[in-house]
């Protein structure tokens, strides 16, 4: 049987590398975009890409960038693929207020050049398209499903709202099988630094270490519904591989507050740590009475997303789709992934 032929738009970001590894082994050729960059930033993947000169090659890279349309068309009608996932993004909430305008570029724009190259170049290509909760922001009812109506806080949510939008339109109006997966945040030892679980397990286990003093953070209080990024790459292509196209909402059900996550973290690491004063003078201290965590102004951003906690019933029910991980064993696959990195 012929191999099915997968494109990933983001392969070298968190997911990205998941989702290729999970193609791999479903046995896809599976071909990635890859920005160019001063610097090598493939670490994610570098396992799975070998030899580059091998004719029997099953991942293939190639240079390309949504905010380029000409690039976007190239490289679809060079691959020929069955599916494509659309992963990438600018995916940090926070900055992207201060970069808007870049921000909706990529993450609103980038969707409607991939959609608009599959119309032109061939309709039976199957999408995928990287949703958010991020497109609830300010909730307007708890769980969240597939039929709650967005509220975005951030320009990258807003972005998200118009990508989930034209996937729909050009769905409808071009008989598209084009999908929004409306994912909760996940987690992984490849998460990018920025975002915070994994700054809260690498600083505390920098701090443990005697590697690092101090961690600084921002709103501690936010709720986030967080599961692994290897369960929810899995959900990806359970979504392409329904009988029609839909959309689906794909999360844990539990939510927990960063400050939680924190002291989970540090419970694990077996840090004593208690908490002293309100609001942005709150500090977390250690056994030795150590100040080992501040809040910052300068980590709060300009509207938050206060609350996130999604329903999976549709996914459990057509796609036969559940997490495996819950918050511990998340906890104990970043945190064993730190202690053995070098870093
Ligand atoms: P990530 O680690 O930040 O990866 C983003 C990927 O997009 C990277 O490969 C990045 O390339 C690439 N990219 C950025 N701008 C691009 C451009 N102009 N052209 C081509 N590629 C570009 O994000 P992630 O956590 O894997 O998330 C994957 C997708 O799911 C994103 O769309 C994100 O918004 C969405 N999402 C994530 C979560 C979550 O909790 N992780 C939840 C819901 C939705 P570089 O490596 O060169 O930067
Ligand atoms: O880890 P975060 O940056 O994730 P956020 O903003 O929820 O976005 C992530 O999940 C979305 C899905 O809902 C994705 F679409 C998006 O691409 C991304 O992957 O922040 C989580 C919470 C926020 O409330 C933030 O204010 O943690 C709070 N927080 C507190 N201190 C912090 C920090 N966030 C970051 N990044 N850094 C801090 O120092």
């Amino acid at each position: 049987m012929k191999k099915k032929i997968a494109l990933i738009f983001g392969v070298t970001g968190q997911d990205g590398a998941y989702l290729s590894k999970f193609l791999l082994k479903k046995n896809y050729i599976v071909h990635g975009i890859k920005r160019r960059n001063s610097t090598l930033n493939t670490y994610r993947i570098d396992d799975i890409y070998s030899d580059p000169f091998s004719k029997k090659k099953n991942f293939i890279l190639h240079y390309g960038d949504i905010s380029d349309s000409l690039s976007v068309f190239n490289i679809i009608k060079k691959v020929k693929p069955d599916e494509i996932y659309n992963l990438a993004a600018q995916s940090h909430v926070a900055v992207s207020f201060n970069l808007p305008e870049y921000t909706t570029n990529v993450d609103a724009l980038g969707t409607l050049r991939i959609l608009e190259a599959i119309v032109q170049l061939n309709k039976k290509i199957k999408f995928y398209q990287a949703g958010s909760s991020e497109m609830f922001g300010k909730v307007i009812e708890t769980p969240q499903t597939e039929k709650t109506p967005f509220y975005p806080r951030s320009p990258y949510g807003v972005a998200k709202v118009y990508s989930h939008w034209i996937t729909v339109n050009y769905r409808e109006s071009h008989n598209l099988f084009a999908c929004n997966g409306i994912l909760f945040n996940h987690e992984s030892p490849l998460r990018g630094e920025t975002f915070v679980t994994k700054k809260v397990v690498r600083a505390l286990c920098r701090i443990k270490q005697k590697k690092q003093k101090k961690l600084f953070l921002g709103n501690i209080y936010s709720k986030r519904d967080w599961g692994h990024a290897a369960d929810y790459v899995q959900a990806m292509w359970k979504i392409l591989q329904y009988k029609k196209p839909e959309d689906f909402v794909i999360c844990t059900g539990k939510q927990y507050t960063i400050k939680q996550f924190i002291n989970m973290v540090a419970k694990e690491l077996k840090i004593k740590l208690r908490w002293n004063g309100k609001g942005i003078n709150e500090k977390g201290i250690d056994g030795n009475n150590n100040i080992i965590i501040e809040c910052k102004k300068k980590y709060l951003r300009p509207a938050e997303v206060d609350t996130l906690r999604g329903n999976y019933s549709k996914a459990r029910k057509l796609l036969n789709w559940k997490p495996t991980h819950n918050i511990k064993s998340l906890i104990k696959d970043m945190i064993e992934y730190e202690y053995n990195s070098d870093s």
